[in-house]
């Protein structure tokens, strides 16, 4: 399946009701987000695919593929377009034998090597950071930007750099051969999400 990441939004619920996270998620589309995923911690089996079938409602209408954080069984449930797994998630080769061929699977990965072994697993992005600090929940340590190039450089698959990202501070992602960047906090969190991710792409566009 072919996709674009130049804007992949992903979501984070916690701080607000159903009708208002939903609201958030179609200004993100709205805003120009190319891909997106909905990424659940808190939830039951039952909410995770509730919630993925109405987000996917909203995606639909966008052209805009889903991608289900970690959990293959509610990817499959709904029938959205792509599955992310980090690495302490399934295996991404596993992951790839459930979902078949045509689906999007994505991975995460700090280093080189982890980066070559999803790709040769079958991943078809990867998503590499923290570039800086994070306010979203996450077991996660900070990746230079020296790694981010040197994993661009060692796949052939879309490469996206992560955490703590916005418009004014991608700067130093100038000059290295990403496909495109993720936000979790600086969209869904804006007072105007469709403002954000509409700043967070062309700033990205400019570099
Ligand atoms: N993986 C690495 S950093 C991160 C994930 C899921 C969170 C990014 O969130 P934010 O709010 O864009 O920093
Ligand atoms: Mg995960």
């Amino acid at each position: 399946m072919d996709f674009d990441t130049t804007l992949y939004f992903i979501t984070d619920s916690s701080n607000y009701d159903m009708a208002e996270f939903l609201e958030r998620v179609e200004q993100a589309l709205q805003g120009g987000a190319t891909i997106m995923q909905l990424r659940e911690k808190n939830k039951t089996t039952r909410e995770y695919i509730e919630l993925a079938e109405a987000v996917h409602e909203i995606t639909k209408k966008y052209n805009v593929p889903l991608i289900i954080d970690d959990r293959v069984d509610v990817m499959l449930a709904v029938d959205a377009e792509g599955v992310h797994v980090g690495a302490e998630d399934m295996p991404v080769a596993t992951a790839r034998k459930l979902i078949g061929p045509d689906k999007i699977l994505g991975a995460t990965a700090k280093t080189v090597e982890v980066a070559k072994a999803a790709y040769e697993a079958g991943a078809d992005y990867l998503g590499v950071g923290a570039i800086y600090p994070t306010t979203t929940k996450v077991k996660t340590i900070l990746t230079s930007t020296d790694t981010l190039k040197a994993i661009c450089d060692a796949v052939p698959i879309k490469v996206n750099a992560i955490g703590g990202l916005n418009a004014e501070n991608l700067g130093v992602l100038k000059g290295i051969n990403i496909d495109g960047i993720c936000a979790v906090s600086a969209i869904m969190k804006a007072d105007s999400p469709k403002k954000a991710a509409k700043n967070m792409k062309e700033a990205f566009g400019n570099l």
